[in-house]
């Protein structure tokens, strides 16, 4: 009698969200989508990435921007985390992605995570929660990472140089690129303040010190000082050494980035194009408030990770975050 009460009550409750989630424009997404099939998902992923972040707090760049190169090719779909197979190869293979970092840490999170509930997280929502979890480990914001994503299987090299922006990216390649994924000049501005944290290597912005128009000469928008001193890490040529994004506080998720903007201290044409931007401007100008940045991030985090996501019966729940089932 209690219990089919109960059921009644569960099956209502079930359907308003139901009836919630499909008239919302989340595209089917929810906070707690997991809260009867594996509780305990958010602390299982938060302790996994615990245990990586205090012992390789670099890694929390590494982890945000695989999140971002998984949203912006076909969408936030674990796309990037799959393996190359002998009939096509995948994101992962292609050159954006010779930098990325910390698979290590997602496959051991989906580990864990198969242990408590088997066959029912995806490898998608686990990334948009690690990414989250590294951030807010440096100190970074935190954002709510609604879930319920399901997993592609389809990963194509060609498609990460397509459609991730590159580094010598004009502002209005930028704004083409981040439009074509539902974001706005305000998400540009405020999601390449991740470059407050992490690391690059030389080769992603040499062309900026030495070869800026085919003429050897170098960008005459770079401050003279930070040039010169990138030179003296950066051979022409080097493809190895790595420099900090945001020098003296690369851990540090902060408003600096902001700051080295203004000053043309900042590694990537596609971060100096914000200054060629009236509008771009004006929100970097906000964004050096730390609270509007912490808040305004948190928004566009959530946005960002919602881009072209699989939900309901689409694509699957992988086994393995490198292969497809
Ligand atoms: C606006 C266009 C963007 C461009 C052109 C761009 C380009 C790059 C490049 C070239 C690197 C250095 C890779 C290397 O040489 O090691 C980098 C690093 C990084 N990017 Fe971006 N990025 C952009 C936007 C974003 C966004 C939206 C995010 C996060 C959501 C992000 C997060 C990061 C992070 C955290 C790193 C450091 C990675 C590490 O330490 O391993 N970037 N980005
Ligand atoms: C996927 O490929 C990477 C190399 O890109 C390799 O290190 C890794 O072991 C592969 N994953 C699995 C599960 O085989
Ligand atoms: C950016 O660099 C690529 C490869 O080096 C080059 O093909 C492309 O023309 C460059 N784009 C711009 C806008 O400079
Ligand atoms: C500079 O760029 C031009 C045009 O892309 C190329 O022909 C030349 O070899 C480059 N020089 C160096 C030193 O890389
Ligand atoms: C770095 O440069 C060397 C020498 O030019 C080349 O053999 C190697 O493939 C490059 N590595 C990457 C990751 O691009
Ligand atoms: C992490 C990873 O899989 N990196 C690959 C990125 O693409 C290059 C080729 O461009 C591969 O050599 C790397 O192994």
């Amino acid at each position: 009698m209690k219990t089919t009460q109960m059921a009644r009550i569960l099956c209502a409750a079930s359907f308003l969200i139901f009836a919630c989630a499909s008239t919302n424009a989340a595209g089917g997404l929810q906070l707690n989508f997991y809260d009867q099939t594996c509780p305990g998902v958010s602390n299982v992923v938060e302790e996994v990435v615990a245990s990586y972040i205090s012992r390789a707090p670099t890694l929390a760049a590494a982890l945000l921007r695989m999140h971002f190169h998984d949203c912006f090719v076909r969408g936030c779909d674990g796309s990037v985390l799959l393996n190359t197979t002998k009939s096509s190869k995948a994101e992962k293979d292609a050159p954006p992605n010779v930098t990325l970092r910390g698979f290590q840490v997602i496959d051991a999170a989906k580990a864990a995570v198969e242990k408590v509930c088997p066959g029912v997280v995806s490898c998608a929502d686990i990334l948009a929660l690690v990414a989250r979890d590294a951030v807010h480990m440096l100190g970074g914001p935190f954002w709510n990472v609604p879930t319920g994503r399901r997993d592609g299987v389809v990963s194509i090299q060609n498609e990460a140089v397509a459609k991730l922006p590159p580094p010598n990216a004009t502002f209005s390649k930028l704004k083409s690129i981040f439009a074509s994924n539902g974001l706005d000049v305000k998400d540009l501005v405020v999601l390449s303040g991740e470059h407050t944290i992490g690391i690059s290597h030389c080769n992603s912005f040499s062309g900026r010190l030495y070869n800026f128009t085919g003429k050897g000469d170098m960008d005459p928008s770079l401050d003279k000082n930070y040039a010169a001193r990138l030179k003296i890490k950066c051979k022409p040529g080097d493809n190895k050494t790595i420099v900090e994004m945001d020098p003296g506080s690369f851990r540090t998720f902060d408003t600096n980035y902001f700051v080295n903007v203004k000053k043309n201290r900042v590694l990537f044409q596609s971060d100096a194009a914000l200054l060629t931007d009236n509008e771009a401007q004006s929100y970097i100008n906000q964004q050096l408030q730390y609270l509007s940045f912490f808040s305004d991030f948190a928004v566009s985090m959530e946005k960002m990770g919602r881009i072209r996501v699989l939900t309901g019966t689409a694509g699957q729940i992988r086994r393995h975050c490198a292969f497809s089932n």
